[in-house]
């Protein structure tokens, strides 16, 4: 079977070959893990360990994408009312495609998995990146201001490497900015890293934006962003993404 395929029918059987990873993000100002973000995983029983950045795109050229993010959204909802039920209360950044906010039923189908699970919008974040939205501009623009209309956060997932201007940018309906892990990865060692993501977060800042950075390995990168003033930040040097069992009682030795 081609491999887009198998992936078709790892969503229908839903079988645990598709599952959820979660990476902390801590807040920095309150030094407190407020919110994951989730990250899908796909082990196949033949071709073993397929990496989202090989399947994702493939989902995305075949249509496909809008089942598997269907999938992730309503695994994620579930696994929110479970900790929310267990009195962890932790909000949830998902990853979207322009393809996902741009078809006419993402809005409602969204809105029926949050009535169905309990979540309160405000816990769920949608991460699109900067390059999807420069794609798909104009209508992208319209349902991100549907959708933070209805209440939901809207964060421009790898800021920087997309060339977005700045006027662009204004007019983006947006709550936060996420720098792209390859200005992050060197920080410490670069300064010409230093001075763009110094510049990026105030430049957010001056836009009424939240600023996070992923892709933060070491602790003297991870100062760095708190004397910049960073938002929230996420990264190894944190924790990995991990099962949803395996965050819980991270957290719970973390807090
Ligand atoms: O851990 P990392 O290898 O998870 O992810 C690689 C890429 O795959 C990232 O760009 C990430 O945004 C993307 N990705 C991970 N999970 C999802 C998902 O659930 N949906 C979408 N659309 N992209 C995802
Ligand atoms: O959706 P996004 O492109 O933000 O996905 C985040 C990607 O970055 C995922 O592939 C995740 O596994 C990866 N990631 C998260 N933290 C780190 C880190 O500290 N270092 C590196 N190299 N990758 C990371
Ligand atoms: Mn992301
Ligand atoms: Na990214």
């Amino acid at each position: 079977l081609f491999l887009v395929e198998r992936l078709k029918r790892a969503l229908v059987r839903d079988d645990g070959a598709l599952f959820l990873t979660y990476q902390p993000k801590l807040d920095l100002a309150r030094g407190r893990i407020d919110r994951v973000e989730a990250l899908v995983r796909w082990v196949d029983d033949e071709h073993g360990f397929i990496s989202p950045d090989e399947f994702v795109p493939l989902a995305e050229q075949s249509g496909l994408i809008i089942k598997l993010t269907r999938w992730v959204v309503r695994s994620v909802l579930r696994q929110l009312a479970l900790w929310n039920a267990s009195g962890l209360h932790l909000g949830v950044a998902i990853n979207v495609s322009a393809q996902d906010i741009c078809h006419e039923q993402f809005i409602d189908s969204l809105l029926h998995e949050l009535r169905e699970s309990g979540v309160r919008h405000e816990q769920v974040t949608l991460e699109i990146t900067e390059r999807d939205l420069m794609d798909n501009e104009a209508l992208a623009v319209e349902q991100l201001t549907a959708l933070k209309a209805a209440g939901f956060r809207i964060a421009v997932d790898d800021y920087g490497v997309g060339y977005s201007s700045l006027s662009k940018l204004k007019q983006l309906p947006v709550d936060e900015l996420k720098i792209d892990k390859s200005f992050i990865l060197q920080l410490p060692e670069s300064e010409q890293d230093q001075n763009i993501v110094s510049s990026t977060i105030e430049l957010g800042h001056k836009l009424g934006l939240k600023v996070v950075a992923e892709g933060v390995e070491t602790s003297a990168g991870l100062d760095l962003l708190r004397a910049m003033r960073c938002d929230s930040v996420q990264g190894y040097h944190l924790a990995r993404p991990m099962s949803a069992e395996d965050l819980t009682q991270w957290y719970a030795s973390y807090a």
